[in-house]
Parts: C-alpha cells; sequence; structure tokens
C-alpha cells in the first residue's frame, strides 16, 4: 500500500510502496527508524526492507546532521558568492549531462560550475570539459547517491571567478539522492518518456521533494506509450507547485522556459 494518503486517493488499484520513505509522516525521514516491526502486509506481499532496532535511531540522526549541516554551510558559500546551485537527479541515462550541456547552452551569460557523480568513471566530465564547461569529477565507488562532505571537499577546487550556475550531476537513481541535501538552492527531477508514466507513483520522494521536473526526451513522445494525464495526476498528488516542463535535451528543445525559471530563482534566492 501506498504511504501516501493523497496517492492512495487517486489510484484505483493497490501498489506497493516503499516503506523506509513514508510520505504521512515527517518528511525529513529516512531509512529505518519508523517502520513498522511486522514486515507482512494485509495483501500478504513481504516487505524486505528491513527494520532497524531503536536503539539505533540516534545514531542515524546524527549523521543526517553532520550532512545537513555541511550542506548549509555549502549553500550559505554559494550564495555569498552569487552562485544558484542546482541538484540535477534522476534515474540512469535519463539525460542528466545532456540537460547540463543544454542548460549552459540557454544561460550564455552566466559563468558555469559542475560537479558530476557517477560511481565509477570520468566519461561526462570528459564531455563537458572538451565544450569548456569547468567541471570536477567526485566517483562514490558504489554509493549509491552524493553527501554534502564529497562537494564541500570540491568547492576549494574551484576556480569561482564570478556569480553564475553550480550544476551537480547526482548519481544515476530515482531513490537515494532525493534523500539527502548537497548544499542545492534547487532540486531539478529529470524523468523521461521512455521509462513509462508510473514513475511518481514508484519513487514518490523524489517528486515530492523536486522543485522543478523535466520530462526529457519529448522527441520519442510519438513512439511511446507515455501517458501525461497519469503522470500529472501522480506528481500533483505530490507536489501540487512544482513546474513540469517537457523538453528534449537532445534536441535542445523546450529549455527556454527552463532557463527563464532558473533565472527567476536566482533573482529570488541570491543577493
Ligand atoms: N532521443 C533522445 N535521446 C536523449 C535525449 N537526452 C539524452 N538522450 C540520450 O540518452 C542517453 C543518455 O544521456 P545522458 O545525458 O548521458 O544521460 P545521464 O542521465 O547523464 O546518464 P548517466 O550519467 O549515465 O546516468 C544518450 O545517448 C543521450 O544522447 C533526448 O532528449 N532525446
Ligand atoms: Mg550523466
Amino acid at each position: 500500500m501506498f504511504q501516501s494518503k493523497a496517492l492512495r486517493q487517486i489510484l484505483p488499484f493497490p501498489l506497493r510502496g516503499h516503506r523506509g520513505h513514508g510520505l504521512d509522516h515527517d518528511p525529513d525521514h529516512r531509512h529505518g527508524p519508523e517502520m513498522d516491526p511486522d514486515p507482512v502486509a494485509l495483501d500478504g506481499t513481504r516487505d524486505v526492507s528491513g527494520y532497524v532496532p531503536a536503539d539505533k535511531i540516534q545514531v542515524m540522526a546524527s549523521i543526517y546532521a553532520e550532512n545537513d549541516r555541511l550542506a548549509q554551510a555549502t549553500q550559505d558559500r554559494l550564495t555569498q558568492s552569487g552562485i544558484l546551485s542546482v541538484n540535477v537527479m534522476g534515474a540512469p541515462g535519463v539525460g542528466k549531462t545532456s540537460t547540463i550541456i543544454a542548460l549552459t547552452e540557454h544561460l550564455p551569460d552566466w559563468h558555469h560550475y559542475v560537479v558530476e557523480g557517477d560511481i565509477e568513471s570520468d566519461i561526462d566530465t570528459r564531455t563537458l570539459r572538451q565544450l569548456g564547461v569547468e567541471t570536477l569529477q567526485i566517483n562514490t565507488h558504489g554509493a549509491c547517491h552524493l553527501e554534502s562532505h564529497q562537494i564541500d571537499q570540491v568547492m576549494s577546487d574551484f576556480d569561482f571567478c564570478g556569480p553564475g550556475l553550480m550544476l551537480i550531476e547526482n548519481i544515476g537513481n530515482l531513490v537515494c539522492p532525493a534523500e539527502m541535501v548537497i548544499g542545492e538552492h534547487v532540486k531539478l527531477l529529470i524523468v523521461t518518456t521512455t521509462d513509462g508514466s508510473d514513475k511518481p507513483y514508484k519513487y514518490p520522494l523524489a517528486f515530492e521533494k523536486a522543485d522543478l521536473i523535466l520530462i526529457n526526451k519529448a522527441d520519442l513522445l510519438p513512439y511511446v506509450d507515455f501517458d501525461r494525464a497519469f503522470f500529472m495526476a501522480g506528481v500533483r498528488a505530490l507536489n501540487p507547485t512544482a513546474p513540469v516542463l517537457e523538453v528534449s535535451a537532445r534536441n535542445r528543445m523546450g529549455f527556454e522556459p527552463v532557463a527563464e525559471w532558473i533565472r527567476q530563482r536566482a533573482d529570488l534566492l541570491l543577493p
């Protein structure tokens, strides 16, 4: 069953949610401590997410507190430098790097600073550097999301030469990156027409937390069965306000309103 009442209300059929990311309670809740100790649901399906004993709650809380403190310090430093930071999230291959390239082209008067997060390799970093974009690489060697201490470490390696835009490509993953703040002003979530319109229902936290949602690969809409109405019903049940825009990063289509939204955010959040 869905933890989110809003999703339960709009669905005509029962689906199973991720218990570790309940949306009806503490919005900062992460893995573990609040889970139902009985892993067997009424419909007979088994929750294998694991129950964490109460004596571990304190340890989890302190880990996230330190992450959040460092993230706030990074955000403050970027704000003072006039740099808007964007946490670019989405599943592998949705077009995060392609979108970053499109955004640098659509905001040509800004300085661009990119952090590339990957489990392994520097393929995307090399692509961006070849285009002249200042890019630093973080490899997590297994971890499914970036953390704020990693951003804090690369901040001093940037040669900040003025106000601008910092784009942080998180690890390709629609689950874990949504749980962590890493110093961003804005969470940008990218999904694609090719991945199906059921993603808000299956991965609700990312949609709930997003400030801006892009549906990429819009050029492929004629060839896939992406159901806009079903997708939007799920998004709006979780997130009533985030703009949802269709783009094609490959064809550089639809990015004018995205760039304008980013300009407005910078006007709002930066001195
Ligand atoms: N048709 C189409 N293909 C796209 C579009 N955007 C990206 N692609 C293709 O999708 C593939 C993945 O794009 P990337 O930008 O590397 O995606 P990513 O999310 O950065 O991938 P990872 O870093 O591996 O998680 C590439 O082959 C792109 O050319 C689009 O708008 N339309
Ligand atoms: Mg990439």
